[in-house]
């Protein structure tokens, strides 16, 4: 009961991750890894975003696949389903309810000034959907009281709108929804792809060479850093400015190892590149291969991953239903004869 009413109290912290590519080392050091670290501290709800991975062109049979790898990697990463929360976002209605109703807020000018909008618009199509996704995101966010959101860098507009929504509609209508914050790791807010380091490491480019994914092979992951671009000079040193290259990787080993960016400079200072590389390649084999393990172990037994996404949606609804409900009952709707 202790232990319960413990778990009742602490303050929410939620997050999704859409089922749309391979999960990579940016999404695990810039999100995923926060999730984990805050379990003890916040209630985690870890959302699988399949309502906005539908906001660009999804292949059915993939996004199937693809959601229920997601669920499992997030166990193996280390979300633990007997003190978080985990589920499908399409599996509680509310989601798409509350979207619906801040909508009727949200500006259509600040839609289109976001950026992920205007970068994802060429090559997805104009789709309404793409335009209201930060709403979705907000809609997300509000229905559990969130005091945190872990997340990359790239998200951080679209939190605040979020803020600036549930402020709107609480001076509007009365205090409902709690005022959320995000929480963006300085150093690992936003990995550089390995083959452009002017781009963020990202799931949806068209070379596999720009990211580690959680899933590749020893074999992938050294050949992978081996052609990562550099910079000219020979100097391993973190100069954001003019070795971009180079700063990512060092990132990436500090995030890893645990050792701070300046240490692995120095370490590595008066070695080659591919000294560097070869045991920036050895660490991400070793610190993966466990995940790889229990994903394995996760993947291989559907019918308890299908159960811990039922449970875990069973309790985000009775959460989200009732923040729902006040909102719309603040608004004038007869909720009650529902
Ligand atoms: P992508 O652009 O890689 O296709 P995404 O950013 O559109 O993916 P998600 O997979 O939903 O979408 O991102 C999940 C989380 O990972 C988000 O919090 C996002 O900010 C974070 N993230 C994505 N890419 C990076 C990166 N390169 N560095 C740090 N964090 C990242
Ligand atoms: N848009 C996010 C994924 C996402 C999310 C959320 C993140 C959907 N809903 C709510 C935090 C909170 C992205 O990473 N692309």
């Amino acid at each position: 009961m202790v232990g319960a009413q413990k778990k009742m109290n602490k303050q929410i912290l939620l997050s999704g991750i859409q089922p749309s590519g391979a999960l990579h080392i940016g999404n695990y050091l810039g999100a995923i890894k926060q999730w984990v670290d805050l379990q003890s501290e916040y209630r985690v709800f870890a959302m699988i975003a399949d309502l906005h991975a539908i906001t660009v062109p999804q292949e059915p049979e993939a996004l199937r696949n693809k959601t229920l790898e997601v669920a499992a990697l997030l166990i193996a990463c280390g979300i633990d389903h007997k003190k978080s929360v985990i589920f499908i976002q399409s599996h509680v209605p509310a989601h798409a309810e509350l979207a619906w109703v801040l909508n009727t807020i949200t500006p259509l000018g600040e839609l289109e000034r976001m950026t992920q909008f205007k970068e994802k618009k060429d090559t997805s199509g104009e789709m309404a959907g793409l335009l209201n996704y930060p709403v979705l995101m907000a809609a997300d966010i509000l229905l559990y009281q969130t005091e945190s959101v872990p997340v990359g860098e790239d998200q951080q507009q679209h939190l605040e709108l979020t803020r600036s929504l549930a402020n709107k509609f609480n001076n509007r209508f009365g205090d409902t929804f709690r005022i959320p914050k995000a929480h963006i790791q300085k150093d690992t807010a936003r990995l550089m792809g390995l083959d452009d380091p002017t781009k963020k490491m990202s799931k949806s480019t068209p070379s596999a060479n720009n990211y580690i994914g959680l899933l590749d092979t020893p074999d992938d992951i050294r050949r992978k850093i081996k052609i990562a671009i550099t910079d000219s000079g020979k100097e391993i040193a973190y100069d954001e400015e003019n070795k971009p290259a180079i700063a990512n990787l060092l990132r990436i080993f500090s995030a890893f190892s645990g050792s701070a960016v300046a240490d692995v400079e120095t370490k590595y200072r008066g070695t080659s590149y591919a000294e560097f590389k070869q045991d920036l390649a050895e660490l991400l084999v070793a610190k993966l291969e466990p995940i790889q393990v229990r994903y394995h172990e996760r993947a291989g037994d559907q019918d308890a991953l299908l159960k811990i996404l039922k449970d875990g949606a069973e309790q985000a609804r009775a959460i989200a239903r009732e923040t729902l409900y006040n909102a719309q009952n603040k608004m004038g709707f007869l909720t009650s004869l529902k």
